[in-house]
């Protein structure tokens, strides 16, 4: 358990759990979930007993995004969204984008707002059936945050991004799962079994290369063709000096299972 109960973090098999927990209001983000959330990706980060993560939510929803009662214009004066955004939502993101291990997210119902660009933001995302995926920005003025901006138009192109952006339609696992947006929609029932076993696949698996993978594709979003070459090349020689490459390729001529280390 993390020293806040509104993020549940628990590490076994080499994968951190951390499941947001304030089910009550459906996962929106306070400050106190905020800075819990934050520590978990941070010991992620440093405990190199962390080879994956899963990203999940207590409850019937995944998160609503941020939580409305602490940024509410009628408490007097206007709250500073920026600040909230400078100092909560992009650190988060870029934790979850710089993180070299893989980052599963398990979207067990609804995702609004920031709780749904989180998602898009992660590695992998699983999504039961049941969830829907809302930009909700546009219900209240605002604009999408939390990268949403960036990953959508990427993930979907810019006719499916603005539609949903300006709408603020639920769209359903299963299309966000056949647009590209997430990786896959499951039964219900079985979104956390599934959730889990990847993750421990993941975190068993040559967690070194697999960082390496992540941060080539990332980058791909703004290198030219040569550039990707060049950084394929350089990331290809350093994988190619790691324990986990010797494992892989001994285990392979050895016809038997590789045991991975993520070194
Ligand atoms: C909530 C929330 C919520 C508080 C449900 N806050 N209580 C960044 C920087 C700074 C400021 C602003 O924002 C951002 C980024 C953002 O994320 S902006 C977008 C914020 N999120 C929303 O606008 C979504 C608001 N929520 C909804 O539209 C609905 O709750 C959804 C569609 C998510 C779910 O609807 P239902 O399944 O019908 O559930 P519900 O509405 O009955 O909610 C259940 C409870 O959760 C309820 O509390 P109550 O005490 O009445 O049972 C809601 O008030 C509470 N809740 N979202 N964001």
């Amino acid at each position: 358990m993390s020293e806040s109960d509104t993020v549940l973090s628990a590490l076994e098999d080499g994968v951190l759990r951390l499941m947001l927990n304030r089910p009550d209001k459906l996962n929106a983000f306070n400050e106190e979930m905020h800075r819990a959330l934050r520590a978990g990706f941070e010991r992620a980060h440093s405990d190199s007993d962390v080879r994956a993560v899963l990203l999940t939510g207590a409850g019937r929803g995944f998160s609503a995004g941020q939580d409305l009662g602490d940024r509410d214009p009628r408490k007097g004066g206007t709250p500073d969204l920026g600040h909230t955004i400078e100092t909560f939502y992009n650190p988060l993101l870029r934790l979850i984008r710089s993180l070299e291990k893989p980052v599963v997210c398990a979207v067990n119902g609804v995702a609004a707002g920031a709780g749904a660009n989180i998602a898009f933001a992660c590695d992998i995302t699983l999504a039961a059936r049941s969830a829907r995926f809302i930009q909700a920005f546009a219900k209240i003025g605002l604009v999408p945050d939390s990268g949403g901006t960036w990953s959508l138009p990427r993930l979907i192109g810019e006719a499916r991004a603005k539609a949903l952006a300006l709408t603020a339609e639920p769209l359903d696992a299963e299309t966000a799962a056949n647009w590209g947006l997430i990786w896959r929609a499951v039964d219900d029932a079985a979104l956390m079994e599934q959730a889990t076993a990847l993750s421990a696949r993941l975190a068993a698996g040559p967690t070194k290369g697999f960082g390496m993978t992540k941060r080539a594709i990332q980058a791909a979003a703004t290198n030219s063709l040569d550039e990707q070459l060049n950084l394929e090349r350089d990331l290809q020689r350093e994988a190619g000096r790691s324990a986990d490459y010797a494992e892989g390729v001994a285990a392979f001529l050895e016809k038997r299972k590789p045991e991975f280390k993520g070194r």
